[in-house]
């Protein structure tokens, strides 16, 4: 079981989910940098403020001063938020460089958002050639899970548990390709800094490299309808021979719903 913050959001946490891959680092360490930067400016300007307001008050300088320019003070407080943005626009585009930039990829999987779940797909020529839905597991299903002996409750967390999971090797280049068949979703991993819309007829990439085995859980992240909020979706990293088993097994397990039609919002909401 993942350390808390770890693959998952916890109760009262302060701080980002605990980063997965290098990306998500980088992203951790960029947005410190800029908390850092951001709360000495703002000091800075409080400074400022109770500065002038005690020191120039009306009660201390009964006579205004008349000055109305000075171009030292100009020059410096234009040059010197430039150059704060140009030094925090190098890291920014470097890390939506590494983002958008995909290497080769060791795997690739298809994610189709869908109203409201999510459909995953193995490419056959990865060694893949099958397809599976992933569905929010409900209150009742959780519960019979544990009862059953599946597992612990908590690893199946509420309104994150899936009934089937993603499976991906450890330390590996995965490159998740990005769609929708009905409204935009988008495809939102916290630790692994990955964040992409899911947009009808056409294919958006991401990629990831875990460097942490564990169970890591994303979610939409685009209001997309009415269960926008339950259509979680579940990445279990797990090591080369592991991985290896699971494929084995997924093949068997999935090849009989592998040529299904993926269902539209307008099927799903029929079936309700
Ligand atoms: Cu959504």
């Amino acid at each position: 079981m993942a350390a808390a913050g770890d693959g998952l959001a916890v109760d009262w946490q302060m701080d980002l989910q605990k980063a997965a891959t290098p990306i998500a680092e980088f992203i951790h360490s960029f947005h410190t940098g800029l908390l850092i930067t951001i709360t000495v400016i703002t000091l800075f300007v409080l400074a400022l403020l109770i500065l002038v307001s005690v020191k120039f008050s009306a009660r201390k300088n009964p006579v205004p001063s008349q000055t109305t320019h000075h171009v030292g003070l100009e020059v410096a407080w234009t040059l010197i938020p430039v150059l704060i943005l140009v030094v925090i626009a190098i890291p920014s585009f470097r890390l939506l460089k590494e983002q958008i930039v995909a290497p080769k990829a060791d795997l690739t999987i298809k994610a189709t958002g869908a109203a409201w779940y999510w459909k995953f797909e193995y490419a056959k020529d990865a060694g893949g050639g099958f397809e599976f839905e992933a569905r929010m597991l409900s209150d009742e299903e959780r519960a019979k899970a544990v009862k059953d002996g599946k597992g612990k409750k908590e690893d199946f967390p509420r309104l994150l548990a899936v009934d089937n999971e993603v499976v991906v090797p450890v330390n590996k280049n995965v490159v998740v390709q990005v769609t929708s068949v009905d409204v935009i979703h988008a495809f939102a991993v916290q630790s692994f800094g990955v964040k992409v819309d899911a947009v009808p007829g056409r294919l958006n990439q991401t990629w990831f490299r875990a460097t942490r085995e564990g169970i890591y859980y994303g979610q939409c992240q685009e209001l997309c309808g009415k269960d926008h909020a339950f259509m979680p979706f579940a990445i279990r990293v797990v090591s080369e021979e592991k991985y290896a088993a699971w494929l084995a097994d997924a093949k068997k397990k999935f090849a009989a719903a592998g040529d299904a039609p993926v269902q539209t919002a307008e099927t799903t909401l029929s079936a309700r």
